[in-house]
């Protein structure tokens, strides 16, 4: 079947227009990173400006730029106190593969290098390199191209489908506990670390149980595994704080980072190392032969800095925290109460929506119906983008958006659920 491709030609703060002329809410921010919305003048000038001062040079062989000091210092600064170092990369895959290395190194510095198994989660997601893939847990992806070795897999929190009878707090240790069984099942001797997005993003907005990080933290410390925050969507302000790990008072000691980092304008990410990692590189370790030609490129980071700034002087991220993401959380929560939601969530600037056939036993549609898709176009046919992952409908809207906007998100949210509603005869 020709399905026909979208085009969008332009944008402007939480707005896309089309090639037919269609104006679109764009209730995804881009791909989760668009925070400081479209069309800011101050993030191309920076960019312009850059590319003709210094339009690359490397940072390999003891040599840096002022971008990349600047923004290094930046981002020390605005994570948690353990973070002194970042290692630039051009996206949150290279960040990811980053991790893999690292942390196998870090073990083998260590004197500990049968230390190489990493423990993720089903349906993480982690990126799409060889280990982004394999550390995240889509069993699609890895039916494409296998998977590394040494890689676990353990349950996700997700208290919607697999709670059952448990209190999502009941639930959130029991889920936990599933690592340190993990961790006695196949040897502590042989276990390098845990990682694990703070909210999980493209697997469906999964928001896990208060008490589902202490959890996971105590054990990580019992065990004295290294433990990952994957930021790469929770950071720069989509919970209403700098990091996920701010929000759930996650000690880690590795973040990858990108997306939010530069709101997308340009392609930058990199892995934030904490001082238990980096003082074994630095003191016990020689070069780390690894980086990539444009890592730290200096429009990219000079673009990030910059988007940086704007965070910080808009108080952006204060007014998610007091203002924008109690009003979006309250007007999606009402959405709970459709026919056809059996949960509706949130979180900061996140949502999810899972749609069922039956509110009361939560029971869902069969695959082949693709309740989602149709939900998902009817949305953008109505000048909303709010993607689908299966029957779960999620938002990550732009962190500028405003009250009156978040009213337009949930009213056009609500039409397109009427209307799926209406077209697969739920009344
Ligand atoms: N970690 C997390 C938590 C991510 O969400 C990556 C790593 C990889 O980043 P790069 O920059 O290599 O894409 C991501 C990326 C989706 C979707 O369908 C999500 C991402 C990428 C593409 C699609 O929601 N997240």
């Amino acid at each position: 079947m020709e399905k026909g491709t979208r085009v969008i030609t332009n944008a402007d703060g939480v707005y896309l227009w089309d090639s037919d002329g269609n104006k679109i809410l764009d209730a995804m921010a881009g791909l989760w990173c668009i925070n400081v919305g479209y069309g800011r003048k101050e993030l191309a000038d920076t960019a312009y400006e850059q590319l003709r001062e210094l339009p690359y040079y490397n940072n390999f062989f003891q040599t840096t730029h002022p971008p990349a000091i600047e923004l290094s210092k930046t981002l020390v600064d605005i994570s948690p106190s353990q973070f002194n170092h970042i290692f630039f990369t051009n996206s949150g895959s290279e960040a990811i593969d980053t991790v893999v290395r690292m942390v196998r190194y870090y073990w083998a510095l260590e004197g500990k290098p049968e230390k190489t198994v990493i423990i993720s989660r089903e349906n993480a997601y982690h990126g799409s390199t060889v280990a982004g893939s394999s550390l995240g847990g889509m069993k699609l992806m890895h039916e494409q191209g296998g998977i590394l070795t040494d890689i676990e897999h353990i349950a996700q929190p997700y208290w919607f489908g697999n709670g059952g009878k448990l209190s999502p707090d009941e639930f959130g240790i029991k889920i936990a506990k599933d690592l340190e069984a993990r961790i006695k099942k196949i040897g502590e001797s042989r276990i390098a670390a845990f990682i694990g997005e703070p909210v999980q993003g493209a697997g469906g907005v999964i928001i896990p149980p208060e008490t589902y990080w202490p959890e996971i933290q105590r054990i990580c410390d019992k065990y004295g595994i290294l433990l990952i925050a994957d930021e790469v969507i929770c950071g720069f302000g989509r919970l209403g704080e700098w990091f996920g790990s701010d929000y759930f008072s996650i000690h880690a000691d590795l973040m990858p980072i990108a997306k939010g980092m530069s709101s997308g304008y340009l392609p930058i990410g990199g892995l934030m190392v904490g001082d238990r990692v980096a003082n074994t590189l630095i003191d016990k370790g020689g070069d780390f032969n690894h980086g990539f030609t444009y890592s730290g490129h200096p429009a990219a980071c000079a673009v990030a800095l910059k988007n940086i700034c704007i965070l910080k002087e808009e108080n952006i991220i204060d007014t998610v925290k007091n203002e924008t993401s109690p009003y979006l959380q309250k007007r999606w929560l009402e959405l709970g109460s459709h026919p056809l939601v059996g949960e509706a969530r949130g979180v900061g600037m996140v949502g999810a929506l899972e749609l069922v056939k039956n509110k009361e036993t939560k029971e869902g549609f069969p695959e082949k119906q693709n309740v989602g898709m149709v939900c998902r176009d009817f949305c953008f046919n109505n000048g909303l983008v709010m993607r689908a992952v299966a029957d779960t409908m999620i938002i990550s809207p732009p962190l500028i958006i405003s009250n009156d906007e978040i009213d337009e998100l949930i009213a056009k949210a609500r039409l397109c659920l009427n209307l799926t509603a209406e077209k697969i005869g739920l009344n």
